[in-house]
């Protein structure tokens, strides 16, 4: 702004010198120069004037544009084609300004791209009209058609940001909600751990197993059998006393008695006594004489008990708390699996109760379903972490494909995924897996083994456009491949494209 005030001014000094003049030629406007820059071609008192680029070479102000180049950077002879380098100001009013290489100047030929108001023609070799107007005002159609797509473009990026977004909402979503079931999987694994101990120290210890009703039974009986055995113990006590004392009473009537006085009763009872005496005692046992008194049947106890037979059965279990059971089983399985590993024991597979394979079903099902959930949470976390290029947007587009017809080959491009190239008969070439975003470029690369070659690879050009389109196909260097294409994803707001214009010019 500042620049733009002191040339203006300096330009108004300019026309004022002009105006005072100091010669014919000094009073015009210099031909090829902008307004602007006029003011560059005002001479000293003495009437030179210096070379813009070269200040050591002066020269008198009637020289500018005489058709003859004195100075090297062509500034003297901006409205002729004197100067190679040269250049000519086309003020094209109502339009763009131009400038044209110098050289161009009077040369027979409109050159309306840069000068549509013909200017560079003023020698009359050919009669340029100006066509300034229609040109301001196909650029005016071509900028609002551009404006146009550029809203509709902006639009259907919009749309695609708002997608990817919500892709990404639910993604997170499901990733909580995995991770919530991945704590309850993991918990029902623990309690199905737990269970499978409980089951196998159980099954291990039926014996002992609380409410088992024969163990309580066979309890009941050994207290039975003892109940009998003490009472007979006693029972043989006073006997044996009794006996001792009755045997004293024999001993002494069989030593006292006279066998002179003819008693029969006495006789007998001595003659009686001391054969007994001669005869041999049986053998006798208490505990043998305990079983006899039970007049229930053992046999069903006895078969349990046969059934029960397992090696491992231990009958302290009853007498110890259960987190005890589990622990000594525990300890106890660790030693066995020790001893097996190490040769010390040969394997034996013990037959599991039903209530342990239900329970190791249980496990297995838990343990399945924690695998089966960790591979879908890790599914979720690759894909929140994968690469869908600037703000996430091409993560509404990803495994989206766009196809071209190219010479003898077909070509499609898929976002986030691959590309290839498709012959009218035969197989399919990969040009390269998906393999990053780079501002406005996506890279493919290890695509098949080019013959003789690297593996292919495809870089693609991206620009704005409304729709995702594939325009072009090229093969810049042997088996690497150039798409060009539009996408939404590319766009920009042309709003704040207009303020920053605005904020440049302030
Ligand atoms: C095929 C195509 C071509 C490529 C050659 C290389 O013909 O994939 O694009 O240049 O192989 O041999």
């Amino acid at each position: 702004m500042f620049f733009k005030a002191q040339k203006v001014c300096t330009a108004i000094a300019a026309s004022f010198l002009i105006v005072q003049g100091v010669d014919a030629v000094k009073s015009k406007l210099i031909r090829g120069v902008s307004s602007e820059d006029q003011a560059l071609y005002v001479p000293n008192e003495a009437g030179y004037w210096a070379c813009l680029g070269h200040k050591d070479i002066l020269i008198p102000i009637s020289k500018i544009n005489d058709d003859y180049c004195d100075c090297p950077d062509g500034s003297d002879e901006p409205g002729t084609s004197a100067c190679a380098n040269g250049k000519f100001h086309c003020q094209n009013k109502g339009h763009v300004p131009g400038v044209l290489p110098s050289y161009q100047v009077n040369d027979g030929i409109c050159d309306y791209d840069l000068c549509c108001d013909g200017s560079d023609e003023w020698a009359g070799l050919v009669k340029c009209e100006n066509k300034c107007r229609e040109m301001a005002a196909e650029l005016q159609k071509r900028e609002a058609e551009n404006r146009k797509a550029q809203i509709a473009g902006w639009t259907a990026r919009t749309k695609l940001a708002t997608k990817a977004a919500s892709l990404k909402a639910s993604l997170l979503k499901e990733q909580t909600q995995i991770e919530a079931q991945l704590k309850a999987a993991h918990a029902r694994v623990e309690k199905a751990e737990e269970a499978v101990k409980m089951a196998e120290v159980s099954s291990s210890m039926r014996v002992g197993k609380k409410g088992n009703p024969y163990v309580e039974r066979l309890k009941e009986r050994v207290l039975e059998y003892q109940r009998a055995k003490e009472a007979m113990a006693s029972r043989i006590a006073a006997l044996e006393l009794r006996l001792q004392e009755t045997e004293v009473i024999l001993l002494n009537l069989k030593n006292d008695y006279n066998p002179n006085y003819n008693d029969e009763a006495v006789k007998q009872a001595v003659k009686t006594y001391s054969t007994l005496l001669e005869a041999p005692l049986p053998e006798s046992n208490y505990a043998e004489l305990s079983y006899q008194l039970s007049a229930e049947s053992d046999d069903e106890l006895l078969k349990e008990e046969v059934e029960d037979n397992d090696p491992d059965l231990v009958d302290y279990n009853s007498y110890i708390p259960i987190e005890w059971r589990v622990w000594i089983h525990t300890k106890k399985r660790e030693l066995v699996d020790f001893l097996v590993e190490h040769g010390l024991l040969a394997h034996r597979d013990i037959s599991e109760t039903s209530d342990v394979k239900t329970a190791k079903k249980e496990l297995d099902e838990a343990n399945k379903q924690v695998q089966e959930l960790d591979k879908k949470a890790q599914k979720i976390a690759d894909n929140v972490a994968a690469d869908f290029g600037p703000d996430d947007i091409f993560r509404a587009l990803a495994g989206d494909c766009i196809t071209a017809e190219v010479g003898d080959y077909t070509y499609e491009l898929c976002f986030n995924q691959k590309s290839i190239q498709k012959p009218k008969n035969g197989m399919i070439t990969p040009l390269g897996k998906f393999d990053r975003y780079e501002g406005n470029k996506i890279y493919y690369t290890g695509g098949a083994k080019c013959w003789n070659g690297p593996q292919r690879s495809t870089v693609v050009e991206m620009r704005c456009g409304e729709k995702n389109k594939l325009l072009s196909v090229s093969e810049p260097a042997m088996c690497e491949y150039l798409f060009r294409i539009t996408s939404p994803a590319m766009c920009t707001d042309p709003e704040a494209n207009e303020s920053g214009k605005v904020r440049d010019e302030l």
